[in-house]
Order: structure tokens, then C-alpha cells, then sequence
């Protein structure tokens, strides 16, 4: 059975997401507020479809996705970029690739326990998130 990641994810750890903000470019306004925020992950996924949230008290960000299918995402309020996005299964991990202006882009999740890990890579910068289960 592939990993279940249905539920809803607290944010327990944070490392380097600041690197991310400048490396896509957000002010430094803005990555004063994002980089303290705690996020929360909510995630309904049926088979190969996933519906995901990630919310905070600032902004909220929804993505929805299919394993195998590339589709065109709107990075809405968080960067406002266009990106050609596809995600794939290794294991029973999920890894993401963002085909667009900015090179290596992406992301990794899976499981460890009632842990969910995202590691988030853009150019040569790497932040590391881990969610804990919460429902
Ligand atoms: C989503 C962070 C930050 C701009 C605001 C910060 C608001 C809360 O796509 C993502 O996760 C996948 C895998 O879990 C969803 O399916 C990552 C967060 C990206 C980029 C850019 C800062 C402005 C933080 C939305």
C-alpha cells in the first residue's frame, strides 16, 4: 500500500526557508513575515490525486495535483510565477519538479512515523521541513 499522507500537519521545524524566499526572489518584507510563520499542511488524497494546503495566518497556498501528469501551476502569493509542474513517486516518496525561470526547482515529502517531511530546493539552496500529524 503507497504512503498515506491524508490529514492534517503541524509545523514543527523550518530549516532554511529563508534561503528559498531569496532565492525566488521575495522582498525582504515579505521574508521578515513568511520566514516566522508556522504552516500547516492539510492534505486529501485519493489514490494518485492529492489536494493540498498549505495555510498560515499570513497566506495560504492550494495546489492539486496528479502523479505522472505535468500541469501548469500559478505560484499565487507566494512567488506569481508560471511553472511546468510534474510529480512523481520514488517509493513512497513524492518528489516534485518546477520546470520554469528558476533552475532546480522543486520539492521532496514523505513519511517518517507520524512525521511528514518536505524538503523544499531551489538553485543551490535546500530547506528542510517536518510536519507533525495532527488529525
Ligand atoms: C508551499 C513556500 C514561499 C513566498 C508567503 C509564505 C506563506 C505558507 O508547494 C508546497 O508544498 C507542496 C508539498 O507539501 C504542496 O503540495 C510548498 C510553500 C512554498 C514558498 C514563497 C513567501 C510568502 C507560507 C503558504
Amino acid at each position: 500500500m503507497p504512503a498515506d499522507y491524508n490529514g492534517r500537519w503541524e509545523m514543527v521545524s523550518n530549516d532554511k526557508f529563508e534561503d528559498i524566499l531569496k532565492a525566488i526572489d521575495i522582498d525582504f518584507a515579505t521574508r521578515k513575515i513568511a520566514s516566522h510563520l508556522s504552516q500547516t499542511k492539510e492534505i486529501v488524497q485519493d489514490g494518485d490525486k492529492f489536494e493540498t494546503k498549505t495555510l498560515s495566518t499570513f497566506r495560504n497556498y492550494e495546489v492539486n495535483f496528479t502523479i505522472g501528469e505535468e500541469f501548469e501551476e500559478h505560484t499565487k502569493g507566494l512567488d506569481n510565477r508560471k511553472v511546468m509542474t510534474t510529480v512523481t513517486r520514488d517509493g513512497d516518496k513524492l518528489v516534485c519538479v518546477q520546470k520554469g525561470e528558476k533552475d532546480n526547482r522543486g520539492w521532496k515529502q514523505w513519511l517518517e512515523g507520524d512525521m511528514l517531511h518536505l524538503e523544499i530546493h531551489v538553485l543551490d539552496k535546500v530547506c528542510h521541513q517536518v510536519f507533525k500529524k495532527s488529525q
